[in-house]
């Protein structure tokens, strides 16, 4: 008998969620190899395609696809108390999955897609109604937090968890053998806008805030033709906007990130690309900037972090100030909108101090780009994420959240100062938008 097997994304437990691309990755890619071995079905809470979303015109897509997900506001948990934002449920209302698992036969396994650490709240949900409906289906659990807090989520009552770099067990458990050449399962929506492309593994660099460096130990690119097998994929599907989820897409850029962009070009293959997880802008010359906007990248977000010299040597040299300057001017000579081009700086990072995060929201501002405060969150595992444990409990997940930390380590006035001062700073060279 071919094994049934529901796919489930999770609503998200947080202060804010907005759709900037968010698809189950992971969970399409681990299915997409058993494809034609097992009879698949997806519940995704946050499709903004389910026609309960459709129907509401605050939750419309913007021209990129991204966009604001439904939700209810909710008490926050304990631990969470002091910030002073309100909590929120994002995705689908619970009574469309209680309604969905009545209507449907009981599936022999379900997978649910684990993606922050601090959202874990929603994978409990998900647990429940599961149980209640089906107490013999076998849940299985992969993604991000299983990976991070393996011992945590150890305790939440699913039967299997699936870490990343840890496929073979999951083959086993299911008695299937699988393909590994298939792409991600992305036929499994009824109707989606929205795809994921991944040509690398990995991140040669060592940042001490981030965790790709421990859980992927070396960088690969993967072959071209299995990307552009993927990339065929969601152009048949009639997928407009497709967001890279690469750590490090344009490292040995020539094995990987050229040859595919000139294949695009070659096939006139019409879709929007963005790179919401940020590139390094060390290696961007101007003849790959030139090819990422002939081949259709819309959107560039750049990881910057900090202008300061000390505060990158301390946290892995990832990118310098004038490589920036460089990447941006190439990518405005090559015909990006500067608007379309945002450099994102850590807000709340630990050694704030050396940070000097002010100047350095003025430095990215002098050059004519967007900046954003991207809110840390810390790791658990990771050098910053370790040192963090003197200001909160690191083996509660919900501490890691990204909005909380900032906020219990510079104080409520302090961060919204900071935010405010970003928004004035892009309003200023962007004042239409
Ligand atoms: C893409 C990405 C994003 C996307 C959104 C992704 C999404 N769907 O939500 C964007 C750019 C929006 C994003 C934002 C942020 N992110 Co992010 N992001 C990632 C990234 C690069 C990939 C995540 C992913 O989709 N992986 C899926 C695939 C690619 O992973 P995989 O392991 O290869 O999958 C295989 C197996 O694991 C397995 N598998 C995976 N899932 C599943 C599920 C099932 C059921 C099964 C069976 C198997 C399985 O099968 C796969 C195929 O073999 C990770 C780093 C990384 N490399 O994982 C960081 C990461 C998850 N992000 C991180 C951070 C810090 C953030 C931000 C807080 C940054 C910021 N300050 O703004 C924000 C938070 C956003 C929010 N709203 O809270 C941290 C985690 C933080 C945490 N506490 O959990 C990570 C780990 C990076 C890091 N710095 O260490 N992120
Ligand atoms: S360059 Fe990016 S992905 Fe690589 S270690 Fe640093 S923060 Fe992580």
């Amino acid at each position: 008998m071919t094994p049934r097997i529901l796919l489930v994304n999770p609503p998200i437990y947080d202060f804010a969620a907005y759709d900037f691309w968010l698809k189950p990755y992971g969970m399409l890619s681990a299915a997409g190899i058993l494809r034609g071995k097992a009879n698949f079905k997806l519940f995704d809470y946050l499709d903004r395609m389910h026609p309960f979303a459709t129907r509401q015109k605050q939750l419309e897509s913007d021209q990129w696809g991204r966009g604001r997900f439904h939700f209810e506001k909710i008490p926050n948990p304990a631990c969470l108390e002091a910030i002073p934002r309100y909590f929120r449920r994002f995705g689908l209302p619970r009574n469309i999955f209680e309604e969905f698992l009545s209507r449907v036969d009981s599936f022999d396994f379900v997978f649910v897609q684990t993606t922050m650490t601090y959202w874990y709240k929603g994978i409990e949900e998900v647990i429940e109604d599961i149980r209640k409906a089906w107490p013999q289906a076998k849940i299985i659990l992969g993604g991000n937090y299983v990976t991070l807090c393996r011992s945590h989520a150890e305790k939440l009552g699913a039967d299997f968890l699936v870490r990343a770099n840890e496929q073979e067990p999951l083959w086993k458990y299911l008695g299937i053998s699988p393909d590994l050449n298939q792409p991600a399962l992305w036929e499994v929506y009824e109707k989606v806008k929205v795809g994921v492309l991944k040509l690398t593994e990995g991140c040669p660099f060592k940042c001490t805030y981030c965790s790709v460096p421990r859980v992927y130990s070396q960088f690969k690119t993967r072959p071209l033709e299995h990307s552009l097998a993927q990339l065929e994929l969601l152009c048949r599907l009639g997928i407009e906007n497709i967001a890279f989820y690469d750590d490090a897409l344009l490292f040995e850029a020539e094995k990987g990130v050229i040859p595919f962009l000139n294949e695009v070009v070659k096939r006139n293959i019409k879709v929007n690309f963005h790179s919401p997880n940020a590139l390094n802008a060390r290696f961007i010359t101007r003849e790959l900037a030139e090819l990422m906007v002939q081949a259709g990248f819309k959107t560039f977000y750049l990881g910057f972090e900090s202008a300061s010299q000390q505060w990158q040597k301390r946290t892995g040299s990832k990118v310098l100030s004038d490589e920036l300057a460089q990447a941006s001017k190439y990518l405005i000579e090559a015909g990006a909108e500067p608007a379309s081009i945002t450099a994102y700086q850590i807000l709340g990072h630990p050694h704030i101090d050396i940070q000097q995060l002010e100047a350095s929201m003025h430095f990215v501002n002098s050059l004519g780009i967007r900046g954003m405060l991207a809110d840390f969150s810390p790791i658990p595992g990771t050098p910053d994420g370790e040192y963090c444990r003197r200001w909160v409990d690191m083996d509660e997940p919900l501490m890691h959240n990204k909005t909380a930390f900032p906020i219990i380590f510079l104080g409520f006035n302090e961060t919204n100062r900071l935010k405010n001062l970003q928004r004035r700073l892009n309003r200023k060279l962007f004042s239409n938008q």
